[in-house]
């Protein structure tokens, strides 16, 4: 088990590539100012941070072979495009290797991809800090959206889900039904509004 942060950075570090691992960071000090905003532990969005992406360097038979171990449902989709479970296993590694047990970190890194209805404070954060982190550069409406996240997280997380959802269509990737659950929930949330 490697456990406190200085050691699980230094853990990460090792396996991750280096984009990867510098996204992660990204994520962790991104997650950590969205925290202050919205009044949320800083520990556990940098611990979130830090762990959303630590199965996201493993091999699609790696990722596959942990779940068969695990007990770990595999979906459809995930079966056509299996760096979708980086999610659920990240989760698993997480608790398993990491020896995280808060219900709410795990939560956010099981979500962090898809995203979810109705999610906590905490999963919106890494969801956002996922995609505006200051590594990333190829998304349309990055600063809109870096501007929003702080305004307004929840029409920050409608503007990702709604432009991941046409990032998909447009290159005819299948979307898993959470993606798309999360997409309508939030856009009626938006659209009640006025
Ligand atoms: O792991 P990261 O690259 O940091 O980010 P992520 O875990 O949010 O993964 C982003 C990718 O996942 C992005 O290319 C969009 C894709 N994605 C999100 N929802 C779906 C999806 N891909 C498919 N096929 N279906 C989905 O529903
Ligand atoms: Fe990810
Ligand atoms: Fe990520």
């Amino acid at each position: 088990m490697v456990k406190n942060l200085k050691n699980i950075k230094k853990d990460l570090k090792l396996t991750l590539d280096k984009d990867r691992y510098e996204h992660t960071l990204g994520v962790a000090y991104t997650a950590m100012c969205l925290a202050m905003r919205y009044e949320v532990s800083l520990e556990k969005a940098e611990m979130a941070g830090l762990l959303h992406d630590c199965a996201k360097c493993m091999s699609d038979e790696k990722k596959i072979k942990k779940c068969i171990e695990h007990n770990i449902s595999i979906t459809e989709i995930e079966k056509e495009q299996p760096y979708l479970l980086h999610a659920k296993v990240g989760a698993y590694i997480a608790m398993d290797k990491y020896g995280i047990n808060d219900i709410e970190i795990i939560n956010a890194i099981l979500k962090h991809t898809t995203g979810s209805r109705d999610m906590s404070m905490l999963e919106k954060i890494i969801y956002v800090a996922d995609y505006i982190e200051p590594n990333r550069n190829k998304a349309d409406n990055l600063q809109i959206i870096r501007k929003m996240a702080f305004q307004d997280i929840d029409m920050a997380v409608f503007i990702i889900m709604k432009d991941t959802v046409q990032y998909l269509k447009n290159k005819n990737q299948k979307i898993d039904t959470h993606t798309l659950r999360a997409y309508e929930y939030y856009k009626e949330i938006i659209e009640k509004r006025d």
